[in-house]
């Protein structure tokens, strides 16, 4: 399996992060790539290449323009009014706005952010253009008939919607994969997220659409980020019904429990008989993970990438969460390995 890593990934780097009300050591750091590249390397999984560079338009298949160009602008606007310091909403516009624009990067950042977690910085929007080449990279190595690919993106994606950003993510890794698997000739694409928090970004992108499945397993939205959706009567809207599955699991699940849920996502995805598959790997259900509460260990990670192989679905895995550094990289390498067996 090629892995797909590019060091751009470093340009998104705070040292703090805003967290119950504390400026706090930053979880979503480059660190973490990097250990997980290490890993990799380690576990001798296969060859790491750079990413080809893509332009904008399998961006702008998913995300709306207005949103992808105040990504790629909104730094330069915030230096000349504020400074070189990261950029950050603390305004919002209420329910039942007029979403006019503003002249002003402060009150811009407010209509696309939905959390202080994801600071916008000079290398932002490169760091998130190099995580777009990585999975969409390795979706070109699955066309040309791997049957597994991984992009190592870093920053993650799945938090960010068709206008929004927020929970370390910009632009949808996830998403922009799949709509391109679609666009390149694949009929019918599942995206599954093990990520510990729901995959909100991923489902809003394809709520209406019946050629993209959407299932995610997480921490209940009652008590978990991202809160307010990702509940298990979100089903799908219009042409889109019955094709995004929630399964939503309480603080302190085991993997006993965690894996009656990922036999039903399988289920789910077997029955709907994708030509590809994208998993929005996050390892952040690890026991250990400092912002998580589910309780899977390290070798759980290894039945999860078998369980997936296992489908027979070509597979191209986009990192997400997990901060858990001193394990990020065995339980990444975990789940690829575990699928590579299945799939041998
Ligand atoms: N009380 C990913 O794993 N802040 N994003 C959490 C929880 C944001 C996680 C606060 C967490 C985002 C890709
Ligand atoms: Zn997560």
């Amino acid at each position: 399996m090629k892995t797909v890593y590019s060091d751009h990934h470093k340009l998104q780097s705070v040292e703090t992060e805003f967290y119950r009300g504390k400026w706090v050591e930053a979880f979503e750091i480059p660190r973490r790539a990097q250990l997980v590249l290490d890993a990799v390397r380690r576990a001798d999984l296969g060859p790491i290449v750079e990413p080809k560079s893509f332009d904008l338009a399998p961006v702008l298949a998913v995300h709306d323009p207005d949103f992808v160009r105040f990504l790629e602008n909104v730094w330069a606007e915030w230096v000349a009014e504020v400074g070189p310091i990261p950029a950050y909403p603390n305004v919002w516009p209420p329910r039942r706005t007029r979403m006019i624009p503003t002249i002003r990067p402060g009150a811009e950042l407010g209509r696309y952010a939905v959390d202080m977690s994801s600071p916008i910085l000079e290398g932002t929007w490169r760091a998130a253009r190099a995580a777009v080449d990585c999975a969409l990279t390795g979706a070109d190595f699955i066309n040309a008939g791997d049957p597994s690919a991984f992009a190592l993106c870093r920053p993650p994606g799945h938090h960010s919607g068709r206008d929004y950003y927020g929970g370390y993510c910009f632009l949808n890794n996830a998403a922009i994969a799949a709509q391109y698997f679609r666009d390149t000739g694949a009929r019918r694409v599942a995206i599954l997220d093990v990520d510990y928090h729901h995959g909100n970004g991923t489902q809003d992108i394809f709520y209406d659409r019946g050629d993209i499945l959407t299932v995610s397993i997480h921490g209940d939205p009652v008590q978990e980020y991202p809160y307010y959706i990702g509940f298990a009567d979100e089903t799908g809207h219009g042409a889109g019904e019955g094709f995004n599955l929630n399964l939503p699991l309480s603080w302190g699940t085991d993997f006993s429990i965690w894996r009656t849920a990922l036999d039903q996502a399988i289920d789910r995805i077997a029955a709907f008989a994708p030509d590809r598959l994208v998993v929005s790997l996050g390892v952040d259900a690890f026991e250990e993970d400092p912002i998580s509460h589910f309780k899977l260990k390290g070798p759980d990670f290894v039945e999860i990438g078998r369980a997936i192989g296992a489908l027979k679905i070509p597979a191209l895995f986009v990192m997400e969460g997990g901060y858990a550094i001193e394990a990020i990289g065995t339980n990444v390498a975990n789940v690829l390995a575990g699928h590579s067996s299945a799939r041998a």
